[in-house]
């Protein structure tokens, strides 16, 4: 396979300001991703608890959920041959002092607000993307895509 897919991301805080949402998903083109799947979708509060399971019990869970369903979220399968990695390097570091200091010209590091309001979300692995990537595109078939689409995108 040459190419991966990922689980992409804008959240509230981004989706918000037309100008923000433009300046991601003009990144994602000059990448070099292509997008495979794009929808823009409000999400659910028990539908964010569930997606950030691995979090609960910390001390920001709660703030998150509220932050995710508190307006629209743009959600895409990315395609690119490091498309895990590629996407998060782009975005940058979580946490908003580390992204301002660190990466100041990733994405979060760029229009980050606060460790929760951090524009985007990515993937952390194949595994994590693939029930990623079913949560946000439930009729997406990833088998049928890598033996159908796939091989004619590579290049
Ligand atoms: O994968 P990534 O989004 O970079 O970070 P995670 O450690 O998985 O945390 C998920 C999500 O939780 C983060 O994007 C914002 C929120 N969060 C927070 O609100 N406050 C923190 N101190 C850490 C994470
Ligand atoms: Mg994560």
């Amino acid at each position: 396979q040459a190419l991966q897919l990922t689980l992409a991301l804008i959240k509230p805080d981004a989706v918000a300001h037309p100008l923000i949402l433009e300046a991601i998903h003009q990144q994602i083109l000059s990448n070099k991703f292509l997008i495979v799947r794009m929808r823009e979708l409000l999400w659910r509060k028990e539908d964010c608890r569930r997606f950030y399971q691995e979090h609960e019990g910390r001390f920001f869970y709660q703030r998150l959920v509220e932050f995710m369903a508190s307006g629209p979220i743009r959600a895409y399968i990315l395609a690119h041959k490091d498309a895990i990695q590629h996407w998060r390097t782009l975005m940058g570091p979580t946490r908003v002092f580390r992204a301002r200091f660190m990466a100041p010209d990733s994405i979060r590091g760029s229009f980050g607000l606060t460790d929760t309001r951090n524009t985007t979300h990515g993937s952390d692995s194949v595994a994590s993307a693939s029930r990623e990537i079913a949560a946000f595109f439930p009729d997406f078939s990833e088998q049928h895509w890598y033996k159908e689409e796939e091989p004619q995108l590579r290049c």
